[in-house]
């Protein structure tokens, strides 16, 4: 493990973002490499438990209710789809099933019974089982990690200042709050942002102030690049520069250096050398399979030649240990 820093300024992180590009990614990818498992992917997997009709305005989501993108709303999937999709996920290299579903919040009624149920089925196929669920009480929380819950996504998206250009039906303390929540479960935080809403620079590092001055740093770190989704109010947002994503990439690298960074979303639209330049700035981690949520994303097998191609073997799933909470039924029997 590497020493971590909980007080960065915005000049400090500034300063590292704007590095010239060749600094930065020779620096991002030394600290990288001080990990032994720099040149391991962990490959997570999809799947969306719950798609669209959201009362939340995410200018950027095509699940959002009150956009009309041509989306089809799905209600809760039922236990044997999901145990379906995560044979599948498994079998296609991912050791982590990420869960998503297009809520508000989570209500204590019997939809979250099942959501319980397929984190329960999932956790005894071996895999990390993660969720993004909206906004979660202590409670709510603590009955996820009972079940074998592994990680809890919850993005903070942008800066504080930005949130309300972005999303005005939450404010970014009820962010904060839910990952606050996730942690008092002992649950481990996935939380990061999306680049291309419009936002500045300015926003960016202030972004990844927040991340890198938890207490203690989120386990993995998202860095999406937005997918603009015909319908939504970003739309017609231009494309991502990959200059910027490899930035984002690389400084999120040094100010969490013990964090698994997660080349999200935006896969499609990048080459392979593209995102080998996001693996060099010391990326770690990726969304596989043909969908991210809604969104079309590389199909497992291309990312498989990838890896092969670039010489990065997947990460298996517990490499940290497996969490006491995460133990199979008959293990904690035997002990
Ligand atoms: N409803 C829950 C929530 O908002 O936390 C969980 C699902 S939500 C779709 C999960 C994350 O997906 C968002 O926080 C956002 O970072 C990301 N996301 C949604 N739409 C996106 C888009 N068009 N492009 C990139 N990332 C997107
Ligand atoms: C994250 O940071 N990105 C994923 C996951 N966490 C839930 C979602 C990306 C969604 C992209 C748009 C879509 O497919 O709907
Ligand atoms: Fe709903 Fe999540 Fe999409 Fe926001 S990002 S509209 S909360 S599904």
């Amino acid at each position: 493990m590497q020493p971590t820093k909980h007080n960065w300024t915005k000049e400090e992180i500034s300063a590292i973002y704007h590095k010239p590009f060749l600094d930065l990614v020779y620096e991002a990818a030394t600290i990288h490499r001080e990990n032994a498992a720099y040149n391991e992917v962990q490959v997570s997997s999809l799947i969306s438990i719950k798609t669209g009709g959201c009362a939340e305005d995410c200018s950027y989501c095509p699940q959002a209710a009150r956009y009309h993108t041509d989306l089809e709303v799905q209600p809760l999937m039922q236990l044997g789809q999901v145990v379906s999709a995560a044979v599948k996920a498994k079998e296609g290299g991912a050791s982590r099933l990420c869960m998503g579903a297009a809520w508000r919040e989570v209500r204590d009624n019997r939809d979250f019974d099942r959501v319980i149920e397929m984190v329960k089925a999932v956790n005894e196929m071996d895999m990390e089982v993660c969720c993004t669920l909206g906004m979660l009480t202590e409670n709510q929380a603590q009955r996820l990690a009972d079940a074998g819950l592994y990680a809890y996504n919850h993005n903070i998206d942008t800066s504080e200042e930005d949130y309300k250009r972005i999303i005005t039906t939450r404010t970014y303390n009820d962010r904060l709050n839910t990952i606050k929540n996730v942690r008092k479960a002992k649950l481990t935080v996935c939380s990061g942002g999306i680049i291309g809403l419009g936002e500045t620079t300015e926003d960016r590092v202030a972004m990844l102030q927040t991340l890198a001055n938890m207490e203690v740093h989120p386990e993995s770190v998202p860095v999406n690049a937005l997918v603009p989704v015909k319908g939504t109010p970003l739309a017609d947002q231009p494309r991502v520069p990959i200059w910027d994503m490899v930035r984002m990439i690389a400084t999120a690298r040094i100010v969490m250096p013990n964090s698994v960074v997660r080349l999200s979303a935006g896969r499609n639209e990048m080459s392979t050398l593209e995102q080998a330049f996001c693996f060099m700035a010391g990326a770690s981690s990726i969304f596989a399979g043909d969908k991210l949520l809604t969104t079309p994303n590389p199909a497992f097998i291309d990312d498989m030649a990838m890896f092969e191609l670039l010489g990065l073997k997947t990460r298996d799933a517990f490499k940290n240990g497996r969490p006491a909470n995460t133990l199979k039924d008959e293990v904690v029997t035997a002990i």
